[in-house]
């Protein structure tokens, strides 16, 4: 018997075999859980489904986080082919490459709502359109990082957001806590993803990481997801609001 056996849910946020959320993925898995997944678009389905097999997926959904109707559908859908669920996996963000690379003040009133939205506020929709499928004892989780605290170099209006998403939790963990459901981040230390390529500064951060943290060494999306399993399993059935990190001690010891 795993950790997970016996329990459903929902991950948003692969793209490829490096995404976090895959990361997360194999670990519910291997622990027992049964999964459903979505992809942004087509061409990310051509990626997203044969990984989701991999792992027994029967439920495999289309979902651009913008469009709260695919939203909607996901959980409906959810609902008649399982009935009630028990944890949902958020690994989602988004900002136009330009404001990662312009100095801040330079973010347009657009860039900025597109961040905030894709980033921040669909981890709001998402939890709404979940509460009716979620079972009392459910979890929510989902991915920050240490620039929503900290003026990171480039990480501009991205860091905007994830402190937007990091109060989020808070507010929704306090929302939901009498329904049992419980919210909580977890922030990783920077690892080479889809969405970390092409910005000029990663290799540094990544060797800065390296270099300044506690464990001397990156952390893995095997890291992640141990620690996601932890948050979304029983064993943190006394734990909600938190933000969580896992970036190998770089927060609290590199300050
Ligand atoms: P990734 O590119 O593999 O994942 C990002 C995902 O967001 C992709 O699957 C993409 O399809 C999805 N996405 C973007 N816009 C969307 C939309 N409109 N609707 C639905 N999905 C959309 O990269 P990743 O690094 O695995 O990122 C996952 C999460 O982890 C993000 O929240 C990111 O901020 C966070 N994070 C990443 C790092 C890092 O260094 N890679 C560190 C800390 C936190
Ligand atoms: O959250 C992230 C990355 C989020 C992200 C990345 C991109 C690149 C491609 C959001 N939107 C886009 N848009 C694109 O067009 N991380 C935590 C990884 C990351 O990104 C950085 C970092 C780190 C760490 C950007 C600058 C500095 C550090």
């Amino acid at each position: 018997m795993g950790l997970m056996t016996g329990k459903k849910g929902i991950i948003f946020g692969v793209a490829n075999d490096k995404s976090i959320a895959w990361g997360i993925a194999q670990q519910l898995r291997e622990a027992g859980a049964e999964l459903a997944f979505t992809y942004l678009n087509e061409a990310l389905e051509k990626r997203v489904r044969p990984l989701a097999e991999s792992l027994d997926a029967k439920i495999i959904l289309p979902c651009d986080v913008q469009n709260e109707e695919e939203m909607v559908a996901v959980f409906s859908e959810l609902e008649k082919q399982w009935g009630k669920i028990d944890f949902v996996v958020h690994a989602i963000a988004f900002a136009n490459r330009e404001d990662l690379k312009h100095p801040f003040s330079q973010t347009s009133r657009e860039g900025f709502r597109i961040a905030l939205d894709i980033s921040a506020y669909s981890l709001v929709s998402m939890t709404r359109c979940a509460l009716p499928v979620l079972k009392p004892g459910g979890s929510i989780v989902t991915l920050t990082y240490l620039g929503s605290v900290r003026a990171v170099p480039q990480y501009n209006v991205m860091g905007v957001a994830k402190a937007a998403l990091e109060s989020s939790v808070r507010y929704l963990a306090a929302e939901l806590g009498e329904s049992g459901i419980r919210v909580n981040a977890v922030s990783a230390g920077p690892i080479k993803t889809l969405a970390a390529s092409g910005i000029a500064s990663f290799k540094e951060k990544l060797r800065v990481a390296e270099e300044r943290a506690p464990l001397k060494r990156l952390v893995t999306q095997d890291d992640v997801g141990k620690a996601t399993l932890y948050l979304l399993s029983d064993l943190a059935t006394g734990v909600t609001g938190e933000i969580h990190y896992v970036d190998g001690g770089f927060n609290f010891a590199a300050g």
